[in-house]
């Protein structure tokens, strides 16, 4: 199947005819579709389109842009069946977790479609008399937004839904994992109503996305995506002068102390480890366990890790999903390696799985590494698959300390029924999210979403707060004195 490009409300093939296979990686002989391997010049050309539309979008009351963003919010109701599935084939999650990733998206509208409505500034009073200050949110202008395969419709919806209400207009650059989510999202936006131009899909590589962010038409990239990308758009962001936020990398730990319902940490920690096999910006990837309960709750960590169904996302009963392609397959394997070397203890998994039902696809099993230490690798870097380190501890300040030994601050968690020691947590874990008596992933649509350390660049996705990232101020004075009053120097002291 041939899919194509969106620009200015047309479905258009790459200028160059150069395209790419995006495979099934349950099943690698099913090939989900052919897409347009894209160039600066299809780039520019959507630029173009969306610089045009924003001459128009933006003098839309946000009212009625907003109401635009709730249509696409119904649609996406109508075919979150569709879109669930299509979303499996793509990237592998279990049909379950695709329909929570289509809700989000949902969510999203619903919040973003609202603050239509709200987009609330500033009145203060003038230090000067017959005179008013105000502030406004305005659009900053033709956006630039890049994105990861594994949320294919929630993440975009996340930066796509309140930049449009917010005035802005869009080129998206989405991963060559998951353009036809990409597809399904521009198709609902178009039946929405969305004025032609207003949102372009280009698709393509790493090629595409550095036309995007070098092109002088755009004012902004929002980036969700690898460290190592992201501190490159930063640096060309940096040079060019654009806005640009960043939603990187995790290592994110959850802390079991010994007071804990040890049940629901157990499930907690299975979940967040293994939820989307691993692939999640907040997936739980240290477990911080205290050593007086640590031989049990192993044991029992390691017999349920064992019990979980792994296998094409669509078949009834899969917990854990494939691994998205062959390269980061071998960087599994790499990391299991190098913790395997560096002294760390495997105590289950540590393998790709081939053989029967997994022969065509890109399966790696569930895995645990114990006495895992801060100077391994495995500790520090983001590895972004179904592998979890567990290193004990022997207090909460031990605990908390370790957490924080990280370059990363995305997600946290602690289980405990000590209110002081969680809200000791909450205080001193360095990272955006922290989370109490809950796994590191799940984040709310109506909740800011961001890290600190190397995760981010300062910006919140989410709720209110993404349109701090969206909007820039505009302030605005009104005199009506009649005369010449200059500020700081009129004032009677
Ligand atoms: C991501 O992995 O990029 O909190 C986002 C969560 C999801 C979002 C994950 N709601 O795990």
């Amino acid at each position: 199947m041939q899919l194509l490009n969106y620009i200015a409300g047309q479905w258009v093939p790459s200028r160059s005819g150069r395209t790419f296979r995006n495979l099934n990686p349950a099943d690698t002989r099913d090939c989900v579709g052919e897409f347009p391997l894209s160039s600066a010049e299809d780039v520019a050309l959507a630029v173009e389109a969306a610089a045009e539309a924003y001459r128009s979008w933006r003098l839309v009351p946000a009212p009625q842009r907003g109401e635009i963003v709730r249509r696409a919010g119904q649609l996406l109701r109508e075919r979150k069946e569709e879109l669930a599935r299509a979303m499996v084939r793509e990237m592998g999650k279990p049909l379950v977790e695709a329909r929570g990733d289509v809700q989000e998206a949902i969510d999203t509208a619903d919040y973003a479609a609202s603050e239509g409505r709200r987009l609330f500034g500033y009145t203060t009073p003038s230090e000067l008399p017959n005179k008013v200050n105000l502030s406004f949110r305005m659009p900053v202008g033709v956006c630039g937004i890049i994105t990861a395969w594994n949320f294919p419709i929630a993440v975009p919806s996340w930066k796509i839904f309140p930049a449009l209400v917010a005035g802005n207009t869009i080129v998206w650059k989405p991963s060559e994992d998951a353009p036809l989510c990409a597809n399904l999202l521009a198709e609902i936006l178009q039946e929405a109503g969305l004025p032609p131009g207003v949102f372009n899909v280009v698709h393509g590589d790493a090629e595409a996305g550095e036309a995007l962010v070098r092109h002088p038409g755009v004012r902004l990239i929002a980036f969700t995506g690898s460290t190592a990308v992201g501190r490159r758009i930063a640096t060309l962001c940096g040079e060019l002068n654009k806005k640009c936020s960043l939603e990187m990398g995790g290592k994110n730990p959850l802390i079991v102390l010994p007071d804990a319902d040890l049940d629901l940490a157990l499930q907690g920690v299975l979940w967040g480890a293994f939820g989307t096999s691993g692939q999640r910006c907040t997936a739980t990837s240290r477990l911080l366990l205290h050593r007086d309960i640590a031989e049990h709750f192993l044991e029992r960590l390691c017999a349920a890790t064992q019990q979980l169904r792994v296998g094409n996302g669509l078949d009834e009963g899969v917990n854990v999903g494939p691994i998205i392609n062959a390269r980061q397959l071998e960087r599994i394997e790499h990391y299991v390696e190098l913790g395997r070397r560096q002294g760390a203890r495997l105590l289950v998994g540590g393998h790709r799985l081939t053989e029967g039902e997994y022969v065509h696809g890109y399966f790696f099993a569930p895995t645990i590494f114990a006495d895992v230490t801060p100077e391994m690798t495995i500790f520090r870097e983001e590895i972004f698959g179904p592998v979890l380190s567990v290193t004990l501890v022997d207090s909460l300040e031990h605990a908390i300390a370790l957490a924080n030994d990280s370059d990363y601050g995305l997600s946290s968690s602690i289980y405990t029924r000590d209110i002081v020691a969680a809200f000791r947590a909450i205080r001193d874990l360095e990272a955006g999210i922290t989370y109490v008596n809950a796994p590191t992933i799940g984040a709310e649509a109506h909740m800011p979403f961001g890290g600190v350390k190397a995760t981010g660049n300062g910006h919140r996705e989410g709720g209110w707060t993404v349109f701090d990232i969206f909007t820039e101020w505009k302030t605005v004075y009104i005199d009506y004195s009649g005369r010449l009053q200059r500020a700081q120097i009129d004032i009677e002291q």
